[in-house]
């Protein structure tokens, strides 16, 4: 079994017949052959069969009515006591409120509401308390008028089920609907879009002894499996996004080895979203002991995700991030025109 991976053109000067990837703003002419315990090998785009090349060209559907053609920016809020990061900064419903419209106005394409860290060791919280904390602020934020997709982090059924009706538009479930056996048949029958994340193992355990045997090639071929029981639950791929779960069961070296090669992911067909900000392995790396203080880092690696087609970056710092894709894009994609002012659509 081989995989394809496009390798995305870093300059704008194009040559002659590079193809679109995923009908994004990218190019690639090359591909990476990938086979376990093999080294891998780089052939012409051309030389592929147009079956094998379909999924890495075609442009990606709309997601909640926003275009896949350039990278989103998924704000995060985490209304939760003990989130790694802005833990407890956002818990009372006042502040959550605050934090929505400030990321709005940032310049968020998407927000984030999550109920339940995730992070390494965190404790599972009851669905009803996870309702409580997340349904409000989504069900405030549609009477504020916010018009912005709003994407439900959950595990659980009723959870996001309480989410969708209180004006959610899309699910993001960090265990890719292994967890809640409820959550694939509400997702098919509420035609929301949902976020298929890798993990190994659960919050509690995950980051004691990961292994892999080839992680990259691991965590694609379980995606591959999670897309196909999603399709047979009654969801079209056209409504899935597919996320590799960057420090979910991974060590500093699996995290590299996926993000070096995320272009991979295009085979899947669906939208990549990617989830590294300010993640213990920026600390890591940077010699940051405070999650709050690696924005930098995780722009670095959100724009190193954006060079390989990612199509969603689920950060904290909004504006840093937004500000960081403009130029990224103004200097690399000769095709477009720059964005001015900041209000660009
Ligand atoms: N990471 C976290 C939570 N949800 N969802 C997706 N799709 N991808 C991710 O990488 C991801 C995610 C963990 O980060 P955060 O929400 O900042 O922290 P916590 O889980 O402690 O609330």
């Amino acid at each position: 079994m081989h995989y394809v991976r496009p390798i995305p053109l870093a300059d704008p000067a194009r040559p002659e017949g590079a193809l679109p990837l995923a009908g994004g703003p990218l190019f690639f002419d090359r591909v990476e052959i990938l086979e376990r315990g093999r080294t891998p090998l780089i052939l012409p785009a051309r030389e592929l069969d147009p079956a094998a090349l379909a999924p890495l060209t075609a442009p990606r559907p709309p997601l909640a009515g926003l275009s896949m053609g350039r990278p989103r920016v998924m704000g995060i809020l985490n209304v939760t006591p003990d989130s790694f990061s802005d833990g407890g900064r956002f818990a009372a419903l006042p502040d959550a409120l605050a934090q929505a419209q400030a990321l709005a106005s940032d310049g968020a394409d998407i927000l984030d509401i999550g109920g339940e860290s995730t992070r390494p060791g965190a404790a599972e919280v009851d669905a009803a308390d996870e309702i409580s904390r997340t349904a409000p602020v989504i069900e405030m934020l549609r009477g504020q008028g916010l018009s912005l997709p709003v994407s439900i982090d959950t595990r659980k059924a009723a959870v996001a089920e309480a989410a969708l009706q209180a004006g959610a538009d899309l699910v993001n479930d960090v265990a890719a609907l292994t967890w809640d056996v409820g959550l694939a048949n509400l997702v098919a029958r509420s035609g929301a879009p949902v976020c298929l994340m890798h993990a190994q193992g659960t919050p509690q355990t995950m980051q004691a002894d990961p292994r892999y045997d080839d992680v990259l090639l691991d965590v694609y071929d379980w995606l591959a499996e999670r897309i196909r029981a999603a399709e047979a639950a009654g969801i079209p791929r056209s409504r899935i996004v597919t996320d590799p779960g960057i420090g979910f069961g991974k060590t500093l070296e699996h995290n590299l080895a996926i993000l070096r090669r995320l272009s991979l992911f295009h085979g899947l067909g669906c939208p990549i979203l990617l989830g590294a900000s300010r993640k213990r392995f920026i600390g890591t790396l940077s010699g940051e002991p405070l999650a709050d203080r690696r924005m930098g880092g995780s722009v670095a690696v959100a724009l190193a995700a954006a060079a390989q087609g990612a199509q969603i970056l689920r950060v904290h710092d909004v504006r840093e991030t937004r500000q960081a894709l403009v130029l990224w894009r103004a200097v690399t994609c000769e095709a477009e025109e720059p964005a001015r002012g900041g209000t660009q659509a």
